[in-house]
């Protein structure tokens, strides 16, 4: 009934839904029955992880498909690991230090998580994992077990931190940390990946994984920030010290005790200021990605990230549960966000949705309003939304190049959206008429 309303109220948003799952043209499509029983296994387990992003991750060039795929499913393994409060330290520590080393191995298996870890299957069947893994490129398999040994020391030496558990990272340096280690090395190892198989521009492998970092760093925050009860609930918060203690004494006081819930919306804020810091990354190193299947890859997480900024800023829904974008919307941002001038458009879209919602009487609202701004401002610069007068000079900017070399790719991708489009719409209109030509038939 809820989802019945929701479409009358948004009917793009059901629109998007058919054209989705129905219209759509995958750009590498994917037969799974022709595979090993092994490869089918993995991208079952992928499925049983993520079910939205597996059909991503499925839709990716063949080049990288698989090697995605077994880096998804390793880096789901670890988390699993971390996150299991049932596995005491003593064993979690030295399992997280050495997971690298399970690499080497053909037929590793796990079956300490608890009944109740929701991913426990991926360490079960790591045998599967790695029977593939030892079959990709040996370059992708150096990626994936660098990543590997680099997060699991990571994550190790952040639960050997008893006051981490208890009272999450203490300063705004350590919250970049601890999302460097869970997610900002995700992205360096992605753009490793990328740039080897030529899919995104080598520049993104200089200045130490800078952007690959942000794009972690962001859809990490995001999520923090979005987590914060049911994260109270199971007994730990993310959420930095430095922050947090500009607003309250004790962070449960923001769901438990109503009198703080406005200090409790100012800490939202504040924290959606500090992650969208690191948009402009973001923007930049989407525009770098070349490979159209790459790119949506990249982008789709950003775009859900940005738009669930936009519905936690000053929500005070946040703090008593979970916050979530509307599946119809979830539809239309992924059939957006296939082109870069589309992922920057709903950047736009979302950093005034902040903007409009930023109320005077927050203590950061000045600076929000200049972070809006600074971002509105760099869309700006790359996609002018008034044709500049004729003759006028533009100042030289990089970023120009770069679009430039991305034009044909882009135009490419929109001819496609226009038949696409097309086609969803002469069909709903068909359907359409004989609806209401049938209804009027039995009138009449
Ligand atoms: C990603 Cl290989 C993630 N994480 C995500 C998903 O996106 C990133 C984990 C493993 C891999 C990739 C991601 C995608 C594309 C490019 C990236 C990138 O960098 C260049 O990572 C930075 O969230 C997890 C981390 C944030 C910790 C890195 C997207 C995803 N979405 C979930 C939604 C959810 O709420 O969990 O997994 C889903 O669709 O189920």
């Amino acid at each position: 009934m809820g989802k019945l309303l929701e479409f009358l109220l948004h009917p793009d948003e059901l629109k998007a839904v058919i054209q989705l799952l129905k219209f759509r043209q995958p750009l590498h499509p994917h037969d799974l029955t022709k595979e090993s029983p092994e490869l089918q296994r993995c991208y079952y387990l992928l499925t049983k992880t993520s079910r939205s992003f597996a059909a991503v991750i499925e839709e990716l060039h063949p080049e990288l498909r698989d090697a995605i795929m077994i880096f998804y499913l390793v880096l789901r393994a670890l988390d699993t690991i971390e996150d299991d409060m049932s596995i005491k330290s003593e064993i979690k520590v030295p399992l997280l230090r050495t997971f690298d080393e399970k690499l080497n191995t053909k037929d590793w298996t796990f079956d300490g998580n608890g009944p109740n870890e929701k991913d426990r299957l991926v360490l079960v069947e790591f045998d599967k994992i790695l029977s593939i893994y030892h079959g990709l490129k040996p370059q992708y398999q150096d990626v994936v077990k660098d990543i590997t040994y680099k997060m699991g020391n990571g994550m190790a030496d952040y639960i050997l931190d008893e006051n981490f558990n208890l009272n999450g990272v203490e300063t705004v340096k350590d919250y970049d940390l601890y999302c460097h280690y869970v997610a900002g090395l995700v992205g360096e190892g992605l753009t490793k990946l990328t740039v080897m198989a030529g899919f995104s521009d080598d520049s993104l492998a200089q200045d130490n994984f800078e952007k690959s970092n942000s794009m972690g760093l962001f859809l990490q925050k995001t999520n923090i920030i979005r987590d914060y009860h049911e994260d109270l609930l199971d007994g730990r918060s993310f959420w930095p010290k430095e922050i947090w203690s500009k607003y309250t004494k004790e962070l449960p006081l923001f769901h438990k005790d109503a009198s703080f819930e406005q200090a409790g919306l100012s800490c939202i804020n504040e924290l959606v200021l500090n992650a969208l810091s690191h948009a402009k990354d973001c923007l930049s190193y989407l525009s770098m990605v070349k490979d159209p299947s790459t790119f949506s890859f990249c982008a789709i997480p950003q775009v859900m990230a940005i738009a669930t900024l936009a519905e936690v800023y000053n929500n005070r829904k946040v703090l008593h549960g979970v916050v979530k974008i509307r599946k119809g919307t979830t539809c239309k941002l992924i059939l957006e966000s296939r082109t870069f001038p589309g992922v920057v458009a709903i950047f736009r879209r979302y950093i005034q949705v902040i903007n409009h919602k930023s109320s005077v009487s927050d203590p950061n609202y000045l600076k929000i309003g200049i972070k809006c701004g600074e971002i509105e401002q760099f869309c700006e610069v790359m996609y002018p939304s008034v044709e500049p007068p004729k003759g006028s000079k533009i100042a030289a900017n990089p970023i120009h190049d770069v679009l430039k070399s991305r034009q044909a790719i882009d135009d490419d991708m929109q001819m496609r959206i226009i038949k696409e489009t097309i086609l969803t719409n002469s069909v709903l209109v068909v359907i359409a008429v004989l609806a209401i030509s049938s209804v009027a038939y039995l009138f009449l």
